[in-house]
């Protein structure tokens, strides 16, 4: 297993959209393990393929407090969608950004697993923002694009120069 560089924000790969996964082999396996890896170590609880520099449809996840939610999805679909919640979201490709956005309150999600057999999901909450969050970075979407509120940092900009 190995570490990777999460790429960040003005690289122009973050905007592009990744492709469906269509072999489900060693190499994706050692793709997920080092993504599993970095996400913990940088504190995450997702991460995208994209964001490693890898243009395929993986996502990896863990929203529980003691590492005991970990999911892998691959080539992952939002089923259905309920309610909405505006919360405060961070992007490890954004370090240092954060802001509110708008997103669904309970998300469906059906996604493959490693080996290719498809699998349903249910999130509320963090999990269900983390699956949109995760699921616009494969289309090159950021959740700045869906902010509904400034972030901290945009607010003291905007403070500084209105003086
Ligand atoms: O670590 C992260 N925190 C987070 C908080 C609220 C909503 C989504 C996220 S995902 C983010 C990690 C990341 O950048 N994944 O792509
Ligand atoms: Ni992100």
């Amino acid at each position: 297993m190995a570490i990777r560089k999460i790429v960040e924000v003005g690289d122009p790969i973050l905007r592009k959209k990744s492709r469906p996964v269509e072999k489900f082999d060693e190499r994706l396996w050692t793709l997920l393990d080092d993504m599993r890896e970095t996400m913990y170590l940088a504190n995450g609880v997702g991460l995208a393929a994209v964001q490693v520099g890898v243009l395929r449809r993986v996502v990896v996840l863990d929203c529980s407090e003691d590492k005991t939610g970990y999911l892998e999805l691959i080539n992952p679909e939002i089923t259905g969608t309920e309610g909405e919640q505006c919360e405060t979201e961070g992007c490890l490709s954004l370090p240092g950004q954060n802001g509110v956005t708008k997103r669904p309150a309970e998300v469906k999600v059906k996604a493959q697993d490693r080996n290719g057999n498809w699998c349903v999901f249910k999130g509320t909450g963090l999990k269900a923002r983390c699956f949109c969050h995760e699921i616009d970075h494969l289309d090159g979407i950021l959740f700045t694009d869906r902010l509904v509120k400034p972030g901290i940092e945009e607010l003291n900009e905007t403070a500084e120069k209105n003086g």
